[in-house]
């Protein structure tokens, strides 16, 4: 997969060099290229913003380096990349969007600061390319950058090879299967007793479907307490037919 970033921060985007991110970009899995949008302006300063029409605060972010910026990278290179626009106001950053987009060759992040970007830009794309606009939560960021390593980490992992097995994301809190719409419960490791703690018992048993049985129960449990909203979503129907498997 080809990754594209345009922001004005391109140093923010750092971390894309560490961890499992890193590591499929140095194996080829990846491949990530930042871009700083003031290469796209042409005055003295590199003004990639201005004040708002219609008056108000802060500050909005130009249409013209946008549009050469995109046009150049978007014709760069086989295929058309599909446009992720990171914005308050877009629809949730899923994880069944991650899943969609991991499948995608070519995907461009446009991350903004200020107010945002001139809403011709999104339109004008929107004719050409398919264009996603996109919220990781509702709660208000300075900018898209933090957005994009969120979105960015989330369809790396998701990518043939990326992770050690391919068992590894079946049961992920949000996948599809048996724990669909469960949160994860607690995990342990060894020593078996630290600071007078057990690790409970059922999982030094040996029993595979009593902890199946009692993993279960703590996603149950864990869903309820942190996420009602999850389970009240749960067709129950669903929900017994995987109870009365185990
Ligand atoms: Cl994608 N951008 C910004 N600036 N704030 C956000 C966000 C995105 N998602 C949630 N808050």
């Amino acid at each position: 997969m080809r990754i594209d970033v345009v922001t004005i921060f391109p140093e923010y985007l750092e971390p894309l060099n560490v961890s499992l991110v890193g590591k499929a970009r140095a194996r080829g899995l990846l491949d990530v290229r930042l871009h700083d949008l003031r290469n796209w302006t042409h005055d003295r300063h590199h003004t990639v913003d201005d004040t708002p029409y219609g008056g108000g605060p802060g500050m909005v972010m130009k249409p013209e380096p946008w549009g050469e910026a995109l046009d150049e990278i978007a014709a760069s290179g086989e295929d058309k990349p599909v446009i992720v626009v990171p914005t308050p106001s877009g629809r949730p950053f899923t994880q069944r969007l991650a899943e969609e987009l991991s499948t995608r060759p070519w995907l461009v992040f446009t991350p903004a600061r200020y107010e945002g970007i001139d809403r011709r830009v999104v339109e004008e794309y929107a004719e050409r390319y398919e264009v996603r606009e996109v919220s990781i939560g509702d709660y208000v960021l300075a900018g898209g950058e933090a957005p994009v390593l969120v979105m960015v980490e989330a369809v790396a992992r998701l990518l043939p090879g990326v992770l050690g097995n391919a068992e590894s994301h079946r049961d992920d809190s949000f996948a599809d299967g048996a724990m669909a719409n469960l949160l994860e419960g607690p995990v342990y490791t060894k020593p078996p007793l630290w600071r007078g703690r057990d690790v409970p018992d059922v999982l030094l048993s040996g029993h595979h479907g009593r902890v199946e049985r009692w993993r279960r129960d703590q996603a149950l449990t864990r869903t309820a307490a942190n996420r009602p909203d999850l389970l009240r979503s749960c067709d129950p129907e669903t929900l017994d037919k995987h109870d009365r498997a185990m």
